[in-house]
């Protein structure tokens, strides 16, 4: 399997995340990306292609234009006010509040941003355009007749809506994949988050349409972030009716069971019938995540890849979330690896 990496990935390298109640050093940190890569060299998964760039058409498909610029001017706008650390909101547009877009930096974080741990820091916008286009190369692979490619991205994607950045993400780089292969010939495309996390990014752009599918499990929302999305009746609107799905879990989950969700979530993308599958692939299910609270095992991972494969499907894996940086690159290559054992 072609692994799509660039070291660009480095630009994004904020020094704080607001978590606890303190500045701490980022989750969601450069080492994170390196120990993948260094464990698809390590395991001799396949040829490692840094991406081509599509420019900003295949952003602003997916993403608000005025939303894009906010992106690429932040951090200049907010350290011309002399602020000494890194870009956080502060303040929300919150209930019975005005939906106008502030002038002032402050007040459009305060817009743009769905959670406040995601310190805005320079190079932050390169970075993330780079994951874009990693993305973006990896859905090119697929229409040239790959079998299966993995997307190295950092900053990862999922929680990023058509207007929104949070959670560690600032561009949905699978959206952007998926309307990538929507506008290249894919009629139908699935995508299987399995980040502990819920996709509300993902969920949120694809919500109202029946062309592209979303499956999700995930730690559930009353009790795990992004907490406001990612209920199990979220099933999709209008013409979206019955192309999303949910699987929230609890607690303490282990491998049995959340492989009964990916067995059913399977099922159902299996009807779907879709030419392509998109895996946003978060390895934060991992017992040891300091953030999560799921109970899968290294050789677990091995395990669904191999499910996975068995759907028959070209597939593009895309990196999102997964913060024990010690197994980070077994568990993401075991994914890839029980793929390829079954494929
Ligand atoms: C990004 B991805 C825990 C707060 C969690 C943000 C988590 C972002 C996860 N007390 N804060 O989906 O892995
Ligand atoms: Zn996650």
């Amino acid at each position: 399997m072609e692994t799509i990496f660039t070291e660009k990935h480095e630009l994004r390298n904020a020094r704080t995340e607001l978590f606890a109640g303190e500045l701490v050093e980022p989750f969601e940190r450069p080492s994170r990306a390196q120990f993948v890569i260094d464990r698809v060299r390590e395991v001799g998964l396949g040829a490692v292609s840094v991406p081509d760039d599509y420019g900003m058409e295949p952003v602003l498909a997916v993403h608000d234009a005025a939303f894009v610029k906010f992106l690429q001017t932040a951090w200049d706008d907010w350290a011309a006010t002399g602020a000494k650390g890194e870009a956080i909101p502060t303040c929300w547009p919150a209930r019975r509040m005005s939906a106008r877009v502030p002038n002032h930096i402050d007040g459009k974080l305060g817009y743009y941003a769905l959670a406040s741990e995601t310190s805005i820091s320079p190079g932050t916008w390169e970075a993330a355009y780079a994951a874009a286009q990693t993305g973006l190369t990896g859905a090119q692979r697929i229409l040239g007749g790959a079998r299966a490619v993995f997307s190295l991205c950092r900053p990862p994607g999922h929680h990023a809506a058509q207007d929104m950045y949070g959670g560690y993400c600032f561009l949905n780089n699978a959206a952007i994949a998926a309307q990538h292969l929507r506008e290249h010939g894919v009629e139908r495309v699935a995508i299987l988050d399995v980040d502990f996390h819920h996709g509300n990014g993902t969920q949120d752009i694809f919500y109202n349409r029946a062309d592209v599918y979303f499956a999700s499990i995930h730690g559930d929302p009353m009790e795990a972030f992004p907490h406001f999305l990612g209920h199990r009746e979220e099933t999709g609107q209008g013409a979206g009716e019955g192309y999303s799905v949910n699987y929230p879990l609890p607690p303490g989950t282990p491998f049995d069971i959340w492989r009964s969700a990916l067995a059913d979530a399977l099922d159902r993308i299996s009807r779907f019938a879709p030419q392509v599958l998109i895996v946003s692939l978060g390895v934060d299910t991992f017992e040891a995540d300091p953030i999560s609270f799921f109970r899968l095992k290294s050789d677990d991972f091995t395990t669904y890849g191999a499910d996975i494969a068995a759907l028959g499907l070209p597939t593009l894996f895309m990196m999102e979330g997964g913060y024990a940086i010690k197994e980070i690159g077994e568990n993401t290559v075991n994914v890839l690896t029980g793929f390829e054992s079954r494929d």
